[in-house]
C-alpha cells in the first residue's frame, strides 16, 4: 500500500468510527421537486398543487425552493417551468468518498481530493501574479463553507443569533481569521483529528476541480448564475443550493468569501515565481499586522471577484461581512 492509499484508509478508518451513515446527509437538488430524479412537468404540478393546495406529502420543499429564500411561492414555480423548458441538467449525485462527520449534533461534509499539479494564478490582476507551479498532496475539503449550525455547535455562539431569515444553514460569516484558529482547534479537539483553514493552494486547487478540472473561470461553470451567489447586498445564502463543481463543492465562488489559512505578502506580485510543494505562507515578522487571504468572492462582488483566482486580503483580526470559511484536513 502506498502512502496516499494508506492515508486514504486511515482517514476513512477513523471517519468509520466517529461518523453517521451518509444517509443524514440531506442533499438538495434544486428543480428536482417531486424527487424523481428527472426535472420535468411532473416537478411543476406537484408545486404548483402544493401553492394552490398546501399539500406538500408529494414534494421536497428544500428541493422546490429554487430562489433558495426559504420559502415555495408562485415564484419558484416559475423558476421550475423555466427550468423545464430550458431543459436544465439537475446536479450530479455527491463524490465518491464523501464522509460525514458529526460534533453535538451537526453534521457536515468533507470531499476527498486528489493531489496534483497545476499552474495557480492568472494574469487577469496583479496580486494573482507571476502564475506559478504548484504540487500539493492528496487532502480533504468541506463540500461547503462552514455552517453557521457548525460553528455554534463546536464555539457555542455564533454571528448574527436571531436575525430574521437566516438559518443554521446559512454560512457563518462576520467572523475573522483569528477566530476561525480558535474554531479549528475546538473542532480538533471535539473530533481528534486535524481541521485547518484551507491554504490558498488548496482551495484554488478544488476551486478548478482538481484533477477533474474542466478550466472554468468561477467554480464549477463559466456561467456564473449556475454556481454562485454575487453582486448582491440582500444577505447570504443557505449553502450548497446552486450546481457543485468538478469535485462536487458548493458556493466556492460566492456566497461568503473563504478565510484560507495564509498570509497575503504584500500588495503586488504576492506569489514566488518558483514551482511549489504544499506552500503555506505565514508573516512571522510582525504577526499583529497580518493581513490574511481571502478567497471566492462573496455576494458583495461583481463576477470579476468571484473567479477561481480573486484573492482579497483581510487584517486577521478583523471581522468582516459575507467573509466566513471552509475545512481542510490533511495533508499529513
Ligand atoms: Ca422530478
Ligand atoms: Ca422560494
Ligand atoms: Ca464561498
Amino acid at each position: 500500500m502506498n502512502k496516499t492509499n494508506f492515508f486514504k484508509c486511515l482517514f476513512t478508518v477513523i471517519a468509520a468510527v466517529m461518523l453517521v451513515p451518509l444517509s443524514a446527509h440531506a442533499r438538495v437538488v434544486l428543480y428536482d421537486a417531486d424527487m424523481s430524479g428527472e426535472l420535468d412537468i411532473n416537478d411543476v404540478v406537484a408545486v404548483i398543487h402544493y401553492v394552490l393546495a398546501g399539500d406538500a406529502s408529494m414534494i421536497s420543499l428544500d428541493n422546490a425552493d429554487v430562489n433558495n429564500n426559504g420559502s415555495v411561492d408562485i415564484n419558484d414555480v416559475t423558476k421550475i417551468i423555466e427550468g423545464v423548458l430550458n431543459g436544465v441538467t439537475l446536479p450530479p449525485p455527491d463524490p465518491e468518498g464523501i464522509v460525514t462527520y458529526t460534533v453535538n449534533g451537526v453534521s457536515f461534509e468533507m470531499v476527498p481530493v486528489e493531489g496534483g499539479t497545476f499552474m495557480m494564478g492568472s494574469t487577469r490582476n496583479v496580486e494573482e501574479q507571476p502564475v506559478h507551479q504548484v504540487t500539493l498532496s492528496d487532502y480533504w475539503i468541506g463540500q461547503t463553507e462552514v455552517t453557521r449550525g457548525l460553528w455554534r455547535a463546536v464555539m457555542g455562539w455564533v454571528t448574527q443569533e436571531g436575525l430574521s431569515g437566516i438559518t443554521d444553514e446559512h454560512p457563518v460569516c462576520w467572523v475573522s481569521w483569528d477566530q476561525c484558529q480558535e474554531f479549528v482547534d475546538k473542532l480538533d479537539e471535539l473530533t481528534g483529528l486535524s481541521f485547518h483553514l484551507t491554504t490558498e493552494a488548496q482551495w484554488e486547487f478544488a476551486a478548478r476541480g482538481g484533477n477533474l478540472s474542466h478550466g472554468y473561470l468561477y467554480a464549477g461553470s463559466d456561467n456564473i448564475d449556475e454556481v454562485a451567489y454575487y453582486d448582491t447586498n440582500k444577505g447570504t445564502f443557505r449553502v450548497g443550493r446552486l450546481w457543485p463543481n468538478e469535485l462536487g463543492l458548493y458556493d466556492m465562488s460566492g456566497n461568503v468569501g473563504e478565510i484560507c489559512q495564509d498570509t497575503f505578502f504584500g500588495i503586488r506580485g504576492s506569489y514566488s515565481s518558483e514551482p511549489q510543494t504544499n506552500p503555506v505562507y505565514i508573516q512571522d515578522d510582525n504577526p499583529a499586522m497580518r493581513k490574511v487571504v481571502v478567497r471566492g468572492g462573496a455576494i458583495w462582488y461583481g463576477a470579476a471577484g468571484c473567479t477561481v483566482t480573486y484573492r482579497f486580503e483581510l487584517d486577521h483580526s478583523k471581522e468582516w461581512m459575507f467573509t466566513g470559511m471552509r475545512l481542510a484536513l490533511g495533508p499529513e
